[in-house]
């Protein structure tokens, strides 16, 4: 059983996962209409993975007998000056998902909840692998430049970096 403070964390957890979701949904969305495939695979593969995040959590906390809350989100930032700023953003905002992760897990060491815990180490890799991932790309970006050139060799690498739909974990990592 989760107690009333863990749940209204995990249940703010699930609004900022699907928050990530629908930002990386606006980025990809501005990539695609710019002619950017690759750029725009990823950052919608990217999108498909906030949501099984979101989900991970759902299932989380209705099978600790809580209730996973459904919230409704404002529109994203949708218009981005370059791709830099697409990628800049996205690693800011993995900063601060980071930084609110480990916020629960300090409330879960406070509570003594060492399920819900144990639970959180996954999503604690989880945003190590995708600070990094976020890092990397703005390297290569500052590596290939933003002219013609430059942009074709980077949309087709990001091709290369799209990742497979996450369908194991869509049903809550089972
Ligand atoms: Fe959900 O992993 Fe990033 O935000």
């Amino acid at each position: 059983m989760l107690s009333k403070n863990i749940e209204k964390l995990l249940n703010e957890q699930v609004q900022l996962e699907f928050e990530s979701s629908q930002f990386y949904l606006a980025m990809a969305s501005w990539a695609e209409a710019k002619g950017l495939n690759g750029v725009s695979g990823f950052l919608y593969g990217q999108a498909d993975e906030e949501r099984v995040h979101m989900l991970k959590l759902f299932h989380f906390i209705n099978e600790r007998g809580s209730h996973a809350a459904v919230g409704g989100s404002k529109a994203p930032k949708a218009k981005f000056k370059n791709v830099k700023e697409v990628f800049e953003d996205l690693l800011k905002h993995e900063l601060a998902v980071t930084h609110e992760i480990n916020k629960l897990v300090d409330a879960c060491l406070k509570e003594k909840d060492y399920t819900t815990h144990n639970f959180l180490q996954w999503y604690v890799s989880e945003q190590v692998e995708e600070e990094k991932q976020a890092m990397t790309i703005l390297d290569k970006l500052e590596l290939l430049g933003e002219d013609r050139g430059g942009l074709y060799l980077f949309d087709r690498d990001l091709a290369s970096m799209t990742a497979a739909p996450a369908a194991d974990a869509a049903n809550g990592g089972k």
